[in-house]
């Protein structure tokens, strides 16, 4: 076989959008790099970007429909599909089925579900993960600009003088965006950095200020930098005279709640010289960009938040030009594509208002619809509500993980359970949410299907397959039309490609707009396949008129509200819906980490990916860690009034005292009690209706093991047999991380059931130490280590990443074989440690080593180990461990704030 071309497509993660180029090797393997030529990362791709070649692999993948566990034709899948939500509709109303879709969905396969359902099926019970995510931007959108609409594009970030991250960890979760902003902080001498988050995340690197603010008082910060704006005399008073309306309200707001620096800084818990000094970089910067994120979506008064935020812009006049304005970062690689679309439940299409009557009859008459939803339908959370009490009585999930990533996933998943009917579409056969399911649909995944995404900037990007359709996977577009044909709607879903949907949805965008809709991509409603196959990113608006596309909104003001103007919103700030109490006295937020996607179906495949972090954990402040008497590494119960998880405990500064952070990835298929949803409220904010992730009050209670242990092994081991477990995926292996209540009597034979000794040709060494309650065991099959195990009383084991390596050796010598008992190298082999650089897999103890020879810099240690010299994503780990080392050089030893790894 020789390498296939190299095709050009972007990055399925996250919103950045990064162009990608791939193609498929001579022996198979995919690689890629990035896109020199794509304007949103001029060839840079991050960890998980760089890594994608890693998870095209097969084994986990849903190939056939399946009906009740069973392989089913696509006949027959369909069929029942089709014949079990008209059945529902037609005894219990339109309203009685829902879909639940997906901001990973590509446009074409979102346009087609959301006019399904909006337009034929005639209820507007569609709602998508974006109600977790994008809801709060969106709403504050449409409350100050009349329209959703993100006014910049990232080249501000590089013409900004003061970039300000507000919630946003974008160091990890935007790395290519991050890394452009961190580039234009070296050049630019200038450009200051604030970053604002209750924890000192990895984005605080580059800072030239970290507003460690308590969870959820954004909104009196804001409030407060708007009055000081006024004070100070820094309004954009023609800017407001012109293009705006409710400074006075807003203001009055602002005053009332935020009157005085002192007064923030006491709400917010920072010190008021950090207070004062933001406002005054604020204040006296014209060129200000702010960039946000979940820390401000996620909340009980994320619109709130949004819009105190824009306030400050529009008092100032600080949007529509180079280098400002507020500058939301979507999620998912398609969060703006869906809401194009109209993907939430309060939305039409193509940015048409579900709640005007002539937009609902222009839809109609478009679509050539019998009917269109007349009322919003159900929100995300309102939606499984709704399915518990049983009056969603057909449900369709594309592309999303409910189970894991919805608010009190104990109660998403008895809703599931005791739903009359439930169709899943994925590309994973098995995931917390497939196995509530009756009827399995595979879709195609990425590098396999085709169709568009826009990003964070507005801007459209091609998706393009260059691997085969597996099995019988399909595109999510074609299923969804299938069943919409056995529903009775041929004519109006009979597509032939994604390139006639981009058609239609094009053309929709520019019917009847004339200026007054800001979605408006006509200049793409005529292509044909051959140019939509070769269709260039483009931001838009991009119009018949404007071809070319257009980088910024507002330039002129031109808001879609009624007036034309923008409007300030009065925000008055509230605290978040669950206050602490003494049973839960602690705020739990929880976000992400660097190297792992969502729910890890995808980046859990890859075991570059899987090193960085292997296990779920809590992050605690010393403080917190000593009243609750937890160490570090060991486990801890996460408890809350909805449920509980079991986690890692990482004590670190870098959250406050009264605030924990656990990340979300974690769930059955991964740990035996992972799922931090679990535990998190379900409150949301009462005009987006978007969860409150970053606050639930929770207790820690130290989890007392009496044993602790881990297995390496080239098979997965389903039931580790462990009261706690997280499995991860190595390089040819899978890395489980155990610990029980109770040691079983005899390590020997625990140990020969947990690894089926039973077969032939196999070599059995161990060790036990009785009285130090230590067990260590390898299984050999032709002299190669299968397997190994690793018990003792508490958390410090031997370094698995060494051990690790030795899985690649053809055979263990006498002399491995002892070191590999005694748990430590032997002379002349090397543990590299902790991984932290994932593109050249570098070790902690490695980048130690380098420092004490003497890197002293991040340079000097890209020079030497390549850490940190392609993707950028690991240099804040590298920078605190250079840091570590300075300051243990000096006399002191610290805890490592940002080496979360
Ligand atoms: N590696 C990785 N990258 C991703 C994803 C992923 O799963 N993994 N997912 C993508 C998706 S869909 C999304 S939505 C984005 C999310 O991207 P981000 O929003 O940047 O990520 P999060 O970790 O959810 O939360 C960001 C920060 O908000 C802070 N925070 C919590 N409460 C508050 C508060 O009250 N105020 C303020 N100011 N900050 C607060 C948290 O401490 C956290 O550091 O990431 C995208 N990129
Ligand atoms: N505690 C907590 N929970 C959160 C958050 C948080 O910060 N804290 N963040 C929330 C946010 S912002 C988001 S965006 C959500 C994300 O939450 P989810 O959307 O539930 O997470 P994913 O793991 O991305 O799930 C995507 C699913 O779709 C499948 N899939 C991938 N590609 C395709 C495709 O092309 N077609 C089909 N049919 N399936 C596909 C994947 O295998 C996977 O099962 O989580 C939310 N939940
Ligand atoms: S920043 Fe990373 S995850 Fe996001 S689109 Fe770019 S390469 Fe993909
Ligand atoms: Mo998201």
């Amino acid at each position: 076989m020789t390498a296939a071309a190299e095709i050009r497509t972007t990055c399925p993660y996250c919103g950045v959008g990064c162009g990608v180029l791939a193609r498929v090797e001579a022996d198979g393997r995919v690689a890629v790099r990035g896109d020199p030529a794509h304007p949103a990362n001029r060839g840079r791709l991050c960890s998980k970007g760089a890594a994608l070649g890693e998870t095209t692999g097969l084994e986990e993948r849903l190939l056939h429909p399946e009906v009740r566990g069973s392989r089913a034709s696509w006949d027959v899948a369909l069929g029942l599909v089709a014949g079990r939500f008209a059945e529902a509709i037609a005894t219990h109303g339109p309203d009685a089925v829902a879909f639940y879709v997906s901001g990973q969905m590509l446009t074409e396969d979102y346009y087609v579900a959301n006019k399904l359902m909006k337009g034929f099926i005639g209820s507007a019970n569609i709602d998508t993960n974006s109600r977790l995510c994008m809801a709060s931007a969106v709403a504050g959108h449409r409350r100050a600009f009349g329209a959703d609409v993100v006014p910049g594009c990232y080249e501000d970030i590089e013409r900004a003088k003061l970039v300000v991250l507000v919630g946003s960890n974008a160091a990890w979760c935007h790395p290519v965006l991050y890394q452009r902003l961190a580039q234009a902080r070296r050049e630019h001498d200038d450009l200051k950095v604030v970053v604002i988050d209750p924890r000192r995340t990895a984005s605080a690197d580059i800072a030239d200020l970290h507003l460690p603010i308590r969870i959820g008082t954004d909104t009196v910060l804001y409030n407060g930098l708007l009055a000081y704006v006024a004070e100070h005399d820094e309004l954009n008073a023609s800017f407001v005279e012109r293009h705006t309306e409710g400074l006075g309200e807003a203001l009055a707001a602002a005053r009332a709640g935020s009157p005085d620096v002192a007064t923030v800084a006491a709400q917010c818990g920072l010190a008021t010289e950090q207070v004062r000094r933001f406002y005054e970089l604020f204040a006296r910067t014209e060129r200000v960009v702010t960039l946000y994120s979940q820390g401000v979506n996620q909340s009980s008064s994320g619109t709130d938040k949004v819009n105190a935020i824009i306030n400050c812009h529009l008092a100032t006049g600080r949007i529509g030009r180079p280098g400002m304005g507020p500058l939301s970062l979507t999620g998912q690689p398609n969060a703006m594509g869906g809401r194009e679309v109209g993907g939430l439940a309060n939305q039409l299409a193509a940015h048409l208002e579900l709640g005007y009557p002539a937009h609902r009859e222009l839809v109609r008459r478009f679509w050539r619809a019998p009917r269109v939803a007349q009322q919003p339908g159900l929100k995300a959370v309102e939606l499984f509500e709704a399915v518990e009490q049983g009056r969603i009585k057909a449900l369709w999930i594309m592309a999303t993980n409910p189970a894991v990533s919805l608010p009190d996933a104990g109660r998403v998943r008895r809703a599931l359970a005791g739903c009359d009917f439930v169709v899943v579409s994925d590309c994973v056969r098995d995931t917390d949410t497939t196995r509530l399911a009756h009827v399995l649909l595979p879709a195609l995944a990425w590098g396999e299907k085709d169709g568009s995404v826009t990003n964070s900037e507005r801007r459209i990007s091609r998706s393009r397959a260059f691997l085969p359709a597996p099995g019988e996977a399909r595109p999510d577009w074609w299923i969804v039309c299938e069943v919409a044909k056995r529903l009775g709607f041929r004519e109006a879903f009979d597509y032939p490609d994604a390139a006639a949907i981009f058609g239609e949805h094009a053309a929709l965008s520019a019917h009847a707009n004339d200026g007054t809709r800001a979605f408006d991509i006509g200049a793409l409603a005529g292509l044909d396949a051959a140019g939509y196959e070769r269709l260039e990113p483009v931001q838009w608006p991009a119009t018949r008129a404007r071809p070319e596309g257009t980088a910024r909104c507002f330039v002129d003001g031109g808001f879609y509200t009624p007036s034309g103007r923008a409007r300030f919103v009065a925000v008055v700030p509230r605290p978040p819906a669950h206050a602490p109490d003494d049973d839960h006295p602690l705020a739990l937020a929880t976000g992400r980490v660097r190297d792992h996607w969502h729910t890890l179906t995808r980046t859990g495949a890859s075991p570059r990916l899987s090193a960085h972090v292997v296990e779920p954990y809590v992050e605690v402040s010393p403080d917190d860690a000593a009243r609750f008497g937890l160490a570090d590494g060991g486990l801890a119960r996460v408890i809350s009034a909805w449920g509980e998880a079991c986690a890692r405990v990482r004590v670190s500064s870098a959250v406050s005292p009264g605030a924990v952070f656990a990340p979300m990835h974690w769930n059955d298929r991964f740990a035996s009690a992972g799922c931090v949803n679990r535990a998190v409220n379900p409150a949301t904010d009462p005009v987006s209706g978007e969860p409150e992730f970053k606050h639930t009050p929770v207790r820690l209670e130290p989890v007392t093991a009496a044993w602790h242990g881990f297995l390496l092994s080239r098979r997965r081991v389903a039931r580790p047999g462990a009261d706690y477990w997280a499995v991860a995926r190595g390089d040819g292996l899978w890395r489980h991380e155990l610990a029980g209540k109770e040691a079983p009597d005899d390590w020997t034979r625990a140990a020969r059931a947990l690894l089926c000794a039973d077969d032939a040709g196999v070599e059995w060494i161990e060790y036990v130490d009785r009285a130090g309650r230590r067990y260590r065991a390898a299984r050999l099959v032709g002299g190669r280590l299968e397997s190994c195990l690793f018990v003792g009383p508490d958390p410090r084991l031997p370094s698995r990443e060494w051990l690790q390596g030795l899985f690649a050796l053809p055979r263990l010598d006498a002399a491995t074989r002892t070191a590999l008992l005694a748990g430590t190298p032997p002379k002349g082999q090397a543990d590299a440690g902790r991984r932290v650089c994932a593109c050249f897999a570098v070790g902690e103890r490695t980048l130690r080593e380098a420092i004490h020879d003497g890197c002293t810099s991040v340079e000097a240690l890209g020079r030497r180990l390549g850490a940190g010299s392609n993707c950028g994503s690991c240099i804040p780990e590298l920078r605190a461990l250079l840091a570590q080392s300075a300051v243990a050089g000096s006399g002191q030893t610290q805890l490592a704030d940002q080496t979360v790894g």
